[in-house]
C-alpha cells in the first residue's frame, strides 16, 4: 500500500524538521523527497501555493505551512500532542506562532550585513528567550509530556546549539531553563533521527557563506 503521507522538504529547514518530529513523535509512516529551494522544480512550483517548503501531500491533496501541517497530522493520529486544556492548548498555539517569529530573527541575525544589524537582532532574539524562559515549565514547555510546541521549538534550539563553539555570544545567557530544554530535547531518538547526519555540518557551511557580519566566525 502507498504511503499516505509525502513530506517536500529542503534539507536545511527548520520548518519541515518540525513537521519531521511530529510525524516521528506519531510513528506514522511517510516518504520524504528533497528540493532544492535555489532551483524549485516545475512541479513544486505548480502545487506550492507560497513556493516554500514543508508540503505534505496527503494522497491527492496539499497542505503547507509546518504548524497547520503539525494541527492536521495530530488531530488525524490521536492520541492529541497538544495539552487538552483549551486556554492551554490556544496558549501553545500562541506560544508555537511567537517560536516561528524567533526563527526569522535568527534567519535576519545570520544574515546581518553590519555589527550594528546584528547587535539588534541578537538583542530581540535573547529577549524573546528570556520570554520563553518565564513560560517554561521543564523538562518539557508544558511539563513532563512532549507536546506540539515542543516539535516547534526544538529546530531553532538545535541551531543553537550546532553554532555555540563558533560564536562569541550565548544564546542561552540568562536563561538556564531553556539551556536543560535543550539539552534535554537534543537527546530524543525522534529529534535525532529528524535531520539528516550531514545537516550540522551543511549548517556550518552555510553560516560561512551568508556573507553576513556572522559568518567571520565560521571561516
Ligand atoms: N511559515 C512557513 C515558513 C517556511 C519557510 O520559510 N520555508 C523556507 C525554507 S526554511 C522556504 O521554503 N523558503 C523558500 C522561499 O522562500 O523561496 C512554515 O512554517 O512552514
Amino acid at each position: 500500500m502507498a504511503t499516505k503521507y509525502k513530506l517536500i522538504s529542503f534539507k536545511l529547514c527548520p520548518f519541515v524538521q518540525r513537521s519531521v518530529i511530529t510525524l516521528n513523535m506519531k510513528q506514522v509512516p511517510y516518504e520524504i523527497e528533497y528540493i532544492d529551494l535555489k532551483n524549485k522544480p516545475e512541479w513544486f512550483l505548480k502545487i506550492s501555493p507560497s513556493g516554500k517548503v514543508p508540503v505534505l501531500l496527503v494522497g491527492n491533496e496539499v497542505l503547507f505551512e509546518s504548524a497547520i501541517i503539525n494541527e492536521y497530522l495530530d488531530e488525524v493520529n490521536p492520541p492529541s500532542l497538544h495539552p487538552k486544556d483549551p486556554l492551554r492548548k490556544a496558549r501553545n498555539r500562541a506560544w508555537i506562532e511567537f517560536s516561528s517569529g524567533l526563527f526569522t530573527l535568527f534567519f535576519q541575525q545570520a544574515h546581518a550585513k553590519t555589527e550594528n544589524e546584528f547587535n539588534e537582532r541578537t538583542s530581540a532574539i535573547l529577549s524573546g528567550m528570556q520570554k520563553l524562559e518565564e513560560q517554561i515549565v521543564l523538562p518539557f514547555f508544558n511539563g513532563t509530556e512532549f507536546n506540539l510546541i515542543d516539535a516547534a521549538i526544538a529546530p531553532m534550539l538545535g541551531r543553537f546549539q550546532y553554532i555555540k563553539k563558533y560564536i562569541p555570544f550565548d544564546y542561552f545567557e540568562g536563561t538556564p531553563k531553556m539551556k536543560q530544554y535543550a539539552e534535554r530535547l537534543e537527546q530524543l531518538p525522534e529529534i535525532r533521527s529528524s535531520l539528516l547526519p550531514e545537516v550540522p555540518a551543511e549548517f556550518i557551511d552555510y553560516m560561512k557563506h551568508t556573507g553576513g557580519y556572522m559568518a567571520q566566525w565560521f571561516q
